[in-house]
């Protein structure tokens, strides 16, 4: 049985998600926020109870339809709303269940199959069940998300990879912000997220995200590490008192500085002050999957807390690796030969007269020459023709004597001219 998602039950503020500008509506003594950024189900959800609220829980038509026109007169896309649907039951094609372990009884996992309802702007902002994956863009790094009928794929940008465009580098995991935020909400957006602001220790590491970012969106990123206050001096030369704020875990003074990637610095750290609103990249250890569920020998790694990543072998591709992908989709095998899809290969059968591995090859039967001495071979398509020469004895009947051989089929020609010799089939 499904269990749903319970908040605190002193929230009051009921968000649609996060980062606000703006669009807050009180109705019914509900205060609701509308988000600014499109995010997955599961980071939707995290975003409103970062900002001490919750993802809204639509319970009644009337307020539907308030959030309905609100949405319409705003930004007018599509809105999550609270219901996860249970992992719905995929059958092995024999008709007994996959055993994929349903995640929706955990409180902080979504599963690879799991849907959630979306205030869908195509359905009227009707009720309509998404997987969670695209409608929220899983994608980082600038990645496009394409929804597939058992998950979702993302096109990433050069120097990414990973199910969600994240990096693998040296067994860490990093994903690069679609947004600009101030250094103390990137720390936490990193932390909701399963990891941490990246803290670069290496120069390769350096090199390595200036690369990326370079291949990206080319803008600054934040950095881990945040400076103590500077002193600052009064115009007589006496130190101003101003107490450090740096001691404290979660508290950001107004004179603080933060480390950041400055891209008008050749991406070398520079210090900016920590209220700016910049971009910033997360990382996160790469673990083990559990449960395992890539298919065909594919490797099961997961990051950020997420959905699994599956490192396929060659010939699978799919989320799972559950498609063979079919090698002879561009249709590799020539002059009219029969392509066999095989893993990571394929097979030419050729049509008689061709051989070669794309069958590129017709078949000269002339060479070397198999008819008798003198006489001429004039190669066919499909075997070959041994002619008479000039001024030999009239004969019609040639292949009276079996000269093609077993395994080929004799055809006399008529008269003074000689033979076809053809393979049997
Ligand atoms: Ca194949």
């Amino acid at each position: 049985m499904a269990k749903r998602r319970l908040y605190p039950t002193s929230c009051i503020l009921v968000v649609l998600a996060f980062c606000v500008v703006g669009a807050t509506a009180v109705h019914n003594d509900k205060c609701y926020r509308q988000s600014r950024d499109a995010l997955s189900h599961k980071e939707a959800s995290a975003a409103c109870v970062f900002m001490g609220g919750q993802l809204v829980d639509i319970k009644q038509s009337h307020e539907q339809q308030m959030l309905t026109d609100i949405i319409r007169n705003t930004n007018d896309v599509s809105h999550w709303t609270f219901i996860k649907s249970e992992t719905p039951t995929l059958l092995h094609i024999d008709g007994s269940p996959m055993s994929l372990q349903s995640s929706w009884m955990a409180e902080d996992m979504y599963g690879p199959f799991d849907i959630c309802v979306l205030l869908d702007r195509d359905q009227s902002y009707k009720g309509d069940f998404h997987a969670y994956h695209c409608a929220g863009n899983p994608c980082w790094s600038g990645g496009t998300c394409v929804n597939g009928p058992t998950g979702y794929t993302c096109t990433c940008p050069s120097g990414t990879s990973g199910q969600n465009c994240e990096t693998v580098h040296n067994d860490k995991c990093y994903r690069q912000s679609r947004d600009a935020l101030s250094h103390k909400e990137a720390l936490a957006a990193c932390v909701f997220m399963g990891g941490q602001l990246v803290d670069i220790k290496q120069s390769h590491e350096q090199q390595m995200l200036t690369d990326i970012i370079r291949n990206t969106n080319d803008v600054s990123h934040w950095t881990f590490i945040k400076s103590e206050t500077p002193t600052l001096l009064h115009i007589d030369g006496s130190p101003m008192s101003l107490q450090s704020s740096w001691m404290a875990e979660d508290m950001y003074g107004p004179f603080d500085i933060c480390v950041l990637l400055d891209r008008d610095q050749s991406y070398k750290g520079d210090f900016h002050a920590c209220t700016e609103q910049h971009n910033y990249v997360c990382e996160s250890p790469v673990t083990p999957c559990h449960p395992d569920v890539c298919q065909h020998g594919g490797v099961c790694k997961s990051c950020f807390s997420e959905s699994p990543m599956c490192d396929c072998p060659p010939g699978y591709t799919g989320v799972f690796c559950e498609t063979d992908i079919n090698e002879c989709a561009s249709n590799p095998c020539q002059n009219g030969g029969t392509c066999l899809d095989r893993v990571n290969s394929y097979v030419c059968a050729c049509r008689i007269g061709f051989d070669g591995d794309l069958c590129e090859n017709d078949i000269d039967y002339c060479d070397p020459n198999p008819c008798p001495t003198s006489w001429t071979c004039v190669d066919q398509v499909v075997g070959f023709h041994c002619e008479v020469p000039h001024g030999a004895k009239a004969a019609s009947t040639f292949c009276m004597a079996s000269p093609c051989g077993p395994g080929w089929t004799c055809e006399d020609t008529g008269l003074r001219t000689g033979y076809n010799c053809i393979p049997v089939s």
